[in-house]
């Protein structure tokens, strides 16, 4: 019985098309026109910024959407780095494995064009995998800085950085790096189940709940300009940021959610973070601290795609926790995120002309 192909196998054979040579000769043991010695291991093979090459999707060498892992930025647009950090959590630990899992469930959006636009984002926007950011879990006092530091590097290059976290802790130090290149405050967007704007007594604490609080009274970000989405536990206060709970979102239409946001940052420099427990915990149960009655995935990529005219400086995706995770959907959920993201970050460079970074 004839199968019918699918449209994904076209789109390897296109590639693979592309790549052969047909004055090439194949070698001893491999089928004439399949020049497999060229393929596979892109992250760490592949001799361009641009384009894709073909991969399975089940193997090799795991970077971010396959992109090459380097710490050249030669010519780079934006670095996507690992943040593998867990000791901040209050509850289930494992998001020092988010990296890792998000990598993992990267791969199919390597070899698609973008849906619903069909774009070969990777013709345009030189993406690299920067690796992960090294600190020493036994000195955890130290952690912050290195976090920091290992942002400035890629920062200070003019290269855009989106981060992989991590617990939502590593959003602190992210800001203090990118506040240090764009100068503050910065508008603050952040998808979350919560505020994180709880008190502290102090400054140094390794909290994934109150990092925003000190933020905002640092002055790193402006609350008179920042937005949470999302949100569905309580504070007694929120510091003056904007809350479209997750009863608000459920309530209103994908549109009127991009309006109040785009409205409250307007053309402010901006930081993007999502905590994957925005999401409903059936939609990402692999986090430390899940929350009933959050968004489902298609409401967050629905949001998420119109909200391009916002002046990013920064993105990161946070609380990731493999191992309380079930068949990589949180994984699959978050790397989805990240790939929308470099989607924004395309269409800000090649339509809109508006994204000004790009290491020379
Ligand atoms: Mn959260």
């Amino acid at each position: 019985m004839l199968k019918t192909i699918p449209s994904r196998c076209l789109t390897f054979a296109y590639r693979a098309s592309c790549r052969w040579k047909s004055t090439e000769t194949a070698p001893t043991g491999v089928l004439p026109g399949d020049n497999s010695e060229l393929r596979g291991d892109g992250a760490i093979r592949r001799s361009e910024l641009y384009g894709s090459t073909v991969e399975q999707t089940y193997a090799g060498v795991l970077s971010f959407l396959r992109r090459n892992y380097t710490r050249n930025l030669k010519g780079v647009d934006v670095a996507v780095t690992g943040i593998p950090l867990d000791l901040a959590t209050t509850y289930r630990p494992g998001t020092r494995f988010g990296p890792k899992g998000i990598r993992e469930a990267s791969v199919q959006f390597a070899e698609l064009k973008s849906y619903p636009d069909g774009l070969e984002i990777f013709e345009d926007l030189a993406v690299v995998d920067y690796g992960d950011c090294w600190f020493d879990l036994g000195q955890p006092k130290s952690i912050p800085l290195a976090i920091e530091n290992h942002a400035k590097k890629i920062i200070d290059r003019n290269v855009f950085l989106l981060s992989l976290g991590g617990d939502h802790y590593i959003t602190y130090p992210l800001l203090k790096a990118h506040v240090a290149r764009h100068g503050k405050p910065l508008s603050l967007v952040q998808f979350d189940a919560h505020c994180d704007t709880w008190p502290d007594k102090h400054p140094d604490s390794l909290n994934h709940g109150s990092m925003f609080y000190y933020a905002v009274k640092e002055g790193l970000i402006d609350p008179k300009t920042s937005i949470q989405i999302g949100i569905r536990t309580y504070n007694d206060d929120f510091m003056g940021v904007k809350i479209l709970d997750a009863n608000w979102v459920h309530r209103h239409t994908i549109e009127e959610v991009v309006a109040e946001i785009q409205n409250r940052v307007g053309n402010n420099p901006t930081y993007l973070t999502f905590d994957i427990d925005c999401l409903d915990p059936a939609f990402a149960p692999g986090t430390g601290t899940p929350v009933c009655g959050g968004l489902t995935t298609a409401q967050a990529l629905g949001i998420v795609r119109q909200l391009r005219s916002i002046n990013y400086v920064g993105m990161d995706i946070v609380e990731v926790s493999p191992p309380y995770d079930h068949a990589n959907v949180t994984g699959l959920a978050a790397a989805t995120l990240g790939y929308e993201f470099l989607v924004l970050l395309r269409n800000k460079k090649v339509i809109d002309k508006s994204f000004t970074f790009g290491a020379r």
